[in-house]
């Protein structure tokens, strides 16, 4: 599928859910500045597969920045300030990943949304999601906002159980999902990514995903953890 809209149908917006958005080409205006810095933070944190808490090796290659970064291995799933694979604290999440993921929150409702945590995910094609809960996070009233760069993805969705039915969505280059309150809960995932290739990231899709995992302030969390 070649994406002939790219900067089409910009300001709109498609509902997912009482609380769950789509803000479509939203991120297109800063998409150049956020894959430079994307760029950098691979240099300090690369993309690694990840092991699931069931022995499987992650399809997605992630890496995190911001205070706290998303882990997994065979004893579960945690957020860590420290990057297992260097030692070293994540990278700073630059501001203009923080502005983004403000403004996109509170065009979808949230506002004071502010994110201390932010999931980078890297598909090829044939990559996949399985379909998950986000629940690892200790402040569910915060949304997640959900940015995706390069080639298109079948974002699906369904409810509260595994089983429930599901829709399914396309997700394109610089288009914003938030997702909160009534529907943080939803399953999700994402479909095998169908061979593709995008004009400036090539054979990749890349996924941020922006949350507030800790109720704590930073001032604690470098006192209490630092
Ligand atoms: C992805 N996204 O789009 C994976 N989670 O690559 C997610 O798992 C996700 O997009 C919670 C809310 C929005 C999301
Ligand atoms: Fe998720």
């Amino acid at each position: 599928m070649i994406d002939l809209f790219e900067n089409e149908n910009t300001g709109g917006r498609e509902i997912l859910g009482p609380e769950a958005f789509i803000l479509k080409r939203f991120a297109l205006p800063v998409a150049n500045v956020l894959l430079a810095k994307i760029a950098l933070i691979q240099t300090l944190s690369p993309f690694r597969h990840m092991m699931t808490p069931g022995g499987f090796t992650m399809s997605v290659g992630l890496t995190n920045c911001g205070q706290l970064g998303w882990t997994s291995d065979r004893r579960g799933y945690k957020y860590s300030p420290i990057d297992p694979v260097t030692g070293n604290p994540w990278p700073a999440m630059p501001n203009e990943f923080l502005e983004l993921a403000k403004s996109a929150a509170s065009e979808a409702g949230f506002v004071n949304f502010v994110p201390d945590a932010c999931l980078i995910n890297r598909y090829i094609p044939g990559t996949k999601l399985s379909l998950h809960q986000d629940k690892d996070e200790q402040d569910l009233s915060a949304p997640i906002v959900s940015v995706s760069l390069g080639i298109p993805a079948v974002f699906q969705f369904g409810g509260f159980e595994r089983d429930a039915p599901k829709i399914k969505v396309p997700l394109f280059h610089g288009d914003v999902v938030v997702w909160g309150g009534a529907d943080r809960l939803r399953f999700h995932g994402v479909l095998p990514l169908k061979p593709n290739s995008h004009w400036l990231l090539g054979e990749q899709r890349i996924n941020l995903t922006f949350r507030k995992s800790s109720p704590l302030n930073s001032d604690f969390l470098i006192k209490g953890l630092g």
